[in-house]
C-alpha cells in the first residue's frame, strides 16, 4: 500500500517534474471539496458586490457581469488536501478587468472573498493582481458545474485551491489581512503550495 503511493509519487514527479509542487500527486478526475453542501444560485437573483474600501461600491446582475471582456486561462489547480489537477482551463473576468470598474482605497491591501452558503477566505492584493487572476464561469469549455463553484468562482492558481473561492458573490477590500473560513481553523495565512505552506 505505501509503496503503490510512494511509486505513483515517483510516476507523478517523472511525469509533471516542477510543475507539482512538493508533497503533492496527480489526479484524473476533478474531486469536489465543499464544506457543507452546493448552494443553488439563480442567476436572476447572483450579484457580484465589490465593497470594503474603495472609492465606489459596485454591484454586478450576471448580465452586466457577463458583458465584461474575457481571459481564458490554463492552469494547474492544488488542494492542500494533496491532490493536483492538472491543465484546467478557466474563463472568465480577469481581476484586473474588474479593477477598472472599482478603485480600491491605498489603505486596502487585502480582500475576503465571500460565497453564497457562508464562506469565506482571505487573499492580499497582490496575490490578486496578477493576469492569470480571474473570476472564472467556464471551465474546460463548458459552464462551470454547480458542485465546483457555478456560476462563478474565483481562481488564483498560484495558490492552494482553498483560496479558489466558489460561489463567489463579494469581494470586501480590507485594511489588514485577516484569516477566512479554513484560515482562522489553522490552515496558513496565505497558502503557497511551493512553499507547502498548508498549515500555520
Ligand atoms: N464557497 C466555497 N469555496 C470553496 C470551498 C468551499 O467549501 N466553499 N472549498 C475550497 C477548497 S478546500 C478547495 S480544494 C476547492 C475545491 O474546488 P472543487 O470542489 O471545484 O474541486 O474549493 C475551495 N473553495
Ligand atoms: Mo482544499
Amino acid at each position: 500500500m505505501v509503496s503503490n503511493i510512494l511509486s505513483r509519487r515517483r510516476e507523478d514527479r517523472e511525469k509533471w517534474g516542477d510543475r507539482l509542487p512538493p508533497g503533492q500527486k496527480v489526479v484524473d478526475d476533478w474531486p469536489v471539496l465543499t464544506y457543507g453542501g452546493t448552494p443553488r444560485v439563480d442567476l436572476k437573483s447572483w450579484r457580484l458586490r465589490l465593497f470594503g474600501l474603495v472609492d465606489k461600491e459596485v454591484e454586478f446582475c450576471w448580465q452586466e457581469f457577463t458583458s465584461l471582456p474575457t481571459i481564458t486561462v490554463g492552469c494547474d489547480v492544488h488542494c492542500v488536501t494533496s491532490w493536483s489537477r492538472m491543465d484546467n482551463v478557466f474563463e472568465g473576468v480577469a481581476f484586473l478587468e474588474l479593477m477598472k470598474h472599482v478603485k480600491p482605497r491605498p489603505d486596502a491591501t487585502a480582500v475576503i472573498a465571500h460565497c453564497y452558503g457562508g464562506y469565506t477566505t482571505n487573499v492580499i492584493l497582490s496575490d490578486l493582481r496578477r493576469d492569470n487572476v480571474l473570476l472564472a464561469y467556464k471551465h474546460d469549455g463548458k459552464e462551470l458545474a454547480p458542485e465546483h463553484g457555478g456560476p462563478c468562482r474565483l481562481v488564483v492558481p498560484h495558490l492552494y485551491f482553498w483560496k479558489s473561492a466558489k460561489w463567489l458573490r463579494g469581494l470586501e477590500f480590507i485594511p489588514k489581512d485577516r484569516p477566512g473560513f479554513w484560515e482562522q481553523y489553522g490552515y496558513h495565512i496565505r497558502g503557497d503550495p511551493w512553499k507547502e505552506e498548508r498549515y500555520s
